[in-house]
């Protein structure tokens, strides 16, 4: 049994997920469009692994016998200057999603709700994983700056993600 205030949390990191992953789709078919075929791919990936952080919240809810209520996702651009942008803008949606969890975990540690502190343990660590997956690729861009050869290939490289 976990509290109210806590479900409601939840829901609203559920909503949060589902953003991420709305989002990284935009991205996706942005990279799509402009002919980058790795790139597209990664965040077709990135998509999916949203959706599954969104997943493992609702089943946790319904495990926990609470309620599951999904809300409208909020707006944001369909449209990115070049692959740096898209990336930069991965990262900083990274932090963002980063802090979430940790004022998730902050409020199951002050609710002594033992459950949630164990169970947000996952996303504690997989919230360091996607900050230094998006960080790897800002650096990588970065220093790939104007060269396009290199560029094929690290689309190429995304591709295999
Ligand atoms: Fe769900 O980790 Fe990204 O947002």
């Amino acid at each position: 049994m976990i509290s109210k205030k806590m479900q409601e949390a939840i829901n609203a990191q559920i909503n949060a997920e589902m953003w991420s992953a709305y989002l990284y789709l935009a991205m996706s078919a942005d990279a799509a469009d402009k002919g980058l075929k790795g790139i597209s791919h990664w965040f077709r990936k990135q998509y999916n692994e949203e959706m599954e952080h969104a997943f493992k919240f609702m089943h946790y809810l319904e495990e926990q016998t609470a309620r599951v209520e999904l809300r409208a996702i909020a707006k944001f651009p369909t449209k990115w200057a070049n692959p740096l942008k898209m990336f930069e803008e991965t990262l900083k949606h990274e932090k963002t999603v980063t802090s979430l969890i940790h004022n998730l975990y902050a409020m199951a540690v002050a609710e002594k709700d033992y459950a949630s502190t164990i169970f947000l343990q996952w996303y504690v660590t997989e919230q360091v994983e996607e900050e230094a997956n998006a960080q790897e690729i800002v650096d990588a861009l970065k220093c790939i700056g104007d060269d396009k050869a290199a560029f094929y290939m690290f689309d190429k490289e995304l591709a295999g993600r």
